[in-house]
């Protein structure tokens, strides 16, 4: 495909890595020479050695990407591919939390803004929320953990810990409804449910599993069982069928679709190889002050 040549042509040319989250389009995750969650990509953005890294994911992410490789050219190829749950906290709404609670430790979820970072002392992935809870803080330390409640939640309910938390949450992953598990289960009697810590109680409660987007790609490979219900954003269904091809996956709902995740087309991503469009930038001030707290998430993975 002409398209596909040309992305490889340019990528080669201007000596870029293309990065994909677990939720992109299929045709996306297959150009990519990475497909991964928050964390992996982070990983592999503070080690590349490319010049210029096109970041196919949402907004926070290139951010984290930038942050985390001052030196490189980072390309999104959609800039209005945001994530809703990231920006439900503002950098001040964060510092006014935190004068009511003047001796708490902050915890952030990666999906928050370079300023939301700037203002708090680690953040955490899904994949790595319950770890840096039980390692980073002293059992008296108070933890306001933002911006997902849900999250917030499960994780407590996982360590004993109470936190002080956001009210925010994932319009995708609020689709996903406890009668939309009840219809799968009885349809496919045999799979297990494996959903994300984004959804909420109801859900997280009553599945069998409650993992990761990484969490899920390894535990479908170790697991005996053949067949499953996949309770997060559809995107990660492609990477589920394409690792395991003798298992059977369903999507929990079809509904669980980030619109911000399908922004990113083939497309576009030539455009912005050939444009060098659109580069993500963060202030220097606010980089700093973010960079430590994603290199101590980085420390937990
Ligand atoms: O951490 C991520 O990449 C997200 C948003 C989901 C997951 O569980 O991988
Ligand atoms: Fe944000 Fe939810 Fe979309 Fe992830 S799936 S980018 S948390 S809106």
């Amino acid at each position: 495909m002409e398209l596909i040549e040309n992305i490889n042509r340019l990528k080669k040319e201007k000596n870029a890595v293309i990065l994909a989250h677990n939720y992109q389009i299929p045709e996306v995750q297959d150009i990519a020479d990475y497909v991964g969650d928050s964390l992996g990509l982070s990983i592999q953005a503070s080690k590349t050695t490319a010049d210029v890294i096109v970041f196919c994911g949402v907004y926070f992410m290139a951010e984290t990407a930038k942050i985390l490789s001052p030196e490189k050219t980072v390309l999104i190829p959609d800039k209005n591919a945001g994530c809703p749950m990231a920006d439900m906290i503002t950098a001040d709404q964060l510092q006014k939390l935190k004068a009511e609670h003047p001796k708490a430790k902050v915890l952030c979820y990666v999906n928050t803004t370079a300023e939301v970072k700037a203002e708090c002392d680690i953040c955490c992935t899904s994949g790595n929320a319950d770890r840096v809870v039980r390692e980073a803080f002293r059992p008296e330390d108070e933890i306001i953990f933002a911006p997902d409640q849900y999250l917030a939640h499960y994780i407590s309910t996982q360590t004993g810990r109470d936190f002080i938390s956001w009210k925010g949450y994932c319009p995708t992953h609020v689709k996903i409804l406890p009668e939309d598990i009840a219809a799968k289960r009885t349809l496919y009697p045999g799979a297990e449910v494996l959903v994300h810590p984004e959804c909420p109680a109801s859900i997280t409660s009553i599945a069998d599993k409650v993992l990761s987007t990484e969490g899920m790609c390894r535990y479908v490979q170790a697991s005996q069982a053949n067949e499953f219900i996949i309770g997060t954003e559809i995107g990660i269904l492609h990477r589920l069928q394409k690792e395991n091809p003798g298992k059977i996956f369903h999507p929990v709902s079809e509904r669980a679709s980030c619109p911000n995740m399908k922004l990113t087309t083939l497309e576009k991503v030539l455009w912005s190889l050939e444009e060098m469009g659109f580069e993500v930038t963060v202030p220097p001030d606010i980089m700093r002050k973010a960079r430590k707290s994603l290199q101590r998430m980085i420390d937990y993975k």
